[in-house]
């Protein structure tokens, strides 16, 4: 059976991201057979039709018994004990959750193997990316698996424009995919061609709308469902689940009732009421993510209840359709008086969540960001990831560049994330075998190991989440080299050993493909150390923010120093830093696991590029790379501003080889990275020396 009318897959209103169709052409030109029922080879196989006919190779639909003999590449359902090769092929029920797929190549053929549909989709993903290599080189049988289950996007969109954070909060991209001033928008196929990316780099869970949830929001919940239910069939299709952030005081703001109190009886009923109503209308909802407590969203601290009485109470009303509570653990007093030195933002969620650690019910998932304080460009990995471990711990990474360029700078985030997944808690020198990563942890393979004082930790892990940098921009990202960011961030959750160059090297391949080797060359040359790049320009040795406040672009070294925010790096004449130590400071250093705690304690085994996190030290502190702060600073600013300058060189040699539409955006990205660069060298340079009188040695111009 062939289809005859495979659905249009070419994009002609925006940029097609990492999916051209000429993605698809070693594909596209071979005999290709897609055998299997279910949602999700149906996908499969409309892909494989729009391919093959555009790139005249033959595709065919099998039913059972069917022969395969001169396919070039079968993608199949089987059962999990069929053996190997195209003979293997048989119908068998799709549904189910396993997402793994085995791949051969026996004697020229392909075949991938999969138990459930959404496998079959991934394993489609898997050979367009390999593009010809598939069908070359020696016979291979490989089984591919995602290292975990919950590979999550949250999108910070609001249906009413803001009126301070408009249509997407911290969003660089144009307006929402989603929505339009009050509304979601009628017309979804630009969230369909959005799934289409999602699902070829392995997400598999989207959550809608905004963790602030404001009134419009919050009734995506009950009056507009039917608007979700619309927005979860586009997802469904590509094995990609929908969740909602929801307001934790919803049972007043949209119940009626007099309390969102967690422990009163009437609103723990609403609560269930209210998942009965969603599941019913989408039986493969995800879940609630909510943001409690946190920046004046309501929460149980209200009512002198814990986070867990209020996360187990929502828990509870999902459990009976496996629905996930993503409860954020971004819990800190933003009302903090600067004069305050005891109070340090950077401790609030340790504070907070670990002694409820074992508390929570086996369905919520804590959401952690990253880093304690914010998303910065630098900052220690946050010590909540170490200190729960029996909670479902998920690691929440911010792919909009909020803190590092808002879009309008370069900036490859894949080897922050690697840095990070890499992470070691309790064996900084990574013993092969030895301690958990924060992978592990994520993705509940440290379960295994045991850690002094902690024991084994449970499983199923939290997964991974991280806010989305895609809007209704021609680009999806505003600076469409941060479409590499996206495409990092799935694979990475696929796979977070992946090597960050590598990944980028297939994004590079599959969104210019054709193009002249001197283009990946100088996709690297611009993009491979562009995190570091703009650390050196902005804020140094982790001390963090230094941004205009409000809208967060741009320098602004005082910026936050005197307001609520907790967020200061307290600079006078002398030094400059935060003192976070056990013996002299606020105490933070402690909150982590024995090495790490020991190390970031002293000024001398600390990492210089998180030294001023960590410590409050005069200009003169000479650090373990031998220059002082102060020298430190002037030599990275200036030396951050060349390298942008480099970027725009290599970028320009082979900007020609591009579409111009792609080339001109590029390029004008890059002038405003290099006046914004500019300025916070300039900015920071003579903050420097102002403060501590002391001249750059190498008599470089400061202001
Ligand atoms: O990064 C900060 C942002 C807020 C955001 C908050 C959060 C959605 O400045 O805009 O609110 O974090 O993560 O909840």
């Amino acid at each position: 059976m062939t289809a005859d009318s495979p659905r249009p897959i070419t994009d002609h209103t925006s940029h097609p991201a990492w999916l051209p169709d000429d993605a698809f052409a070693a594909i596209g030109s071979r005999r290709v057979v897609v055998a299997g029922d279910g949602a999700l080879a149906g996908t499969v196989a409309e892909e494989v039709a729009a391919a093959t006919s555009r790139f005249g190779g033959a595709f065919s639909r099998l039913e059972v018994g069917d022969g395969v003999a001169d396919a070039e590449l079968v993608l199949t359902l089987t059962p999990p004990d069929a053996g190997g090769g195209a003979s293997a092929v048989a119908a068998v029920d799709a549904p189910g959750t396993d997402e793994s797929f085995r791949l051969t190549r026996e004697a020229g053929a392909v075949v991938v193997q999969a138990a459930c549909d959404a496998g079959l989709l991934h394993g489609l993903f898997h050979v367009v990316r390999l593009g010809e290599a598939a069908f070359d080189g020696p016979d291979v049988d490989e089984t591919h698996a995602p290292a975990t289950d919950l590979r999550m996007l949250d999108h910070w969109d609001n249906v009413d424009v803001h009126p301070v954070m408009g249509q997407v909060e911290r969003g660089y991209s144009g307006g929402s995919i989603f929505y339009d001033n009050g509304f979601v928008h009628a017309d979804l196929s630009r969230v369909e061609r959005y799934a289409r990316l999602l699902a070829a780099v392995g997400i598999n869970r989207v959550a809608i709308n905004n963790v602030n949830v404001h009134a419009r929001e919050a009734r995506l919940l009950t009056e507009d469902l039917g608007d979700v239910v619309r927005v979860a069939a586009v997802f469904r299709r590509w094995g990609i689940r929908v969740h909602l952030s929801v307001s934790f005081a919803s049972p007043i703001t949209l119940g009626g009732l007099p309390t969102s109190d967690p422990l009163d009886q009437g609103v723990a009923h609403w609560w269930v009421r209210a998942a009965a109503r969603v599941w019913d209308a989408i039986p493969d909802f995800g879940g609630f993510v909510v943001k409690a407590d946190s920046e004046g969203q309501p929460g149980p601290f209200a009512y002198g209840r814990t986070h867990a009485d209020g996360a187990n109470m929502l828990a509870a009303a999902v459990e009976p359709y496996d629905g996930l509570i993503h409860w954020r653990a971004f819990v800190y007093d933003h009302r903090q008086d600067w004069r305050d030195r005891s109070t340090d933002r950077a401790r609030a969620a340790y504070d907070h969540f670990h002694p409820l650690d074992g508390a929570f019910s086996d369905n919520v998932v804590l959401q952690v960001k990253y880093g304690p304080l914010d998303f910065q460009v630098r900052e220690p990995l946050s010590p909540v990831l170490a200190a729960m471990p029996h909670t479902r711990v998920a690691l929440e990474l911010q792919i909009t560049q909020e803190y590092t360029g808002q879009q309008r700078h370069a900036v490859y985030l894949g080897p922050q994330w690697s840095q990070i997944l890499g992470f070691r808690f309790w064996d900084p020198a990574g013993r092969e075998g030895g301690s958990p990563t924060v992978a592990d942890l994520a993705t509940g393979r440290a379960k295994a190991v045991e850690d002094p004082g902690t024991g084994t930790w449970r499983k199923p892990a939290g997964g991974f989440a991280a806010v989305s940098n895609v809007g209704d921009d021609e680009f999806w990202t505003g600076h469409p080299f941060a479409q590499a960011n996206l495409y990092a961030y799935g694979r990475l959750c696929w796979d977070p050993t992946l090597d960050p160059a590598a990944v980028l090297d297939e994004w590079a391949g599959l969104t210019f493909p054709g193009a002249p080797d001197a283009v990946r060359q100088a996709l690297h040359a611009v993009l491979d150390r562009s995190w570091e790049t703009y650390e050196q320009y902005t804020a140094p040795l982790g001390v963090g923010f230094m941004v205009r406040p409000g809208h967060h672009y741009g320098p602004d070294v005082d910026g936050y120093e005197y307001t609520p925010w907790g967020t200061y790096h307290f600079a006078d004449r002398d030094g400059i830093g935060v003192d976070r130590t056990v013996r002299t400071g606020t105490g933070y250093a402690g909150q982590y696991p024995g090495p790490w705690s020991a190390a970031f304690e002293s000024p001398s085994t600390c990492p210089d590029e998180l030294l001023l996190f960590f410590h409050h030290v005069p200009y003169t502190h000479v650090l373990h790379s031998g220059k002082t702060v102060v020298q430190h600073v002037y030599d990275t600013h200036f030396e951050g501003v060349a390298r942008v300058e480099a970027m725009i060189e290599a970028w320009s040699a082979v900007s020609g080889h591009v579409e111009p539409r792609v080339s001109e955006r590029v390029s004008e990205r890059l002038a405003e990275q290099l006046r914004s660069a500019t300025e916070w060298r300039d900015q920071v340079n003579t903050y420097f020396l102002r403060k501590s009188g002391i001249p750059d040695e190498r008599g470089r111009t400061i202001f």
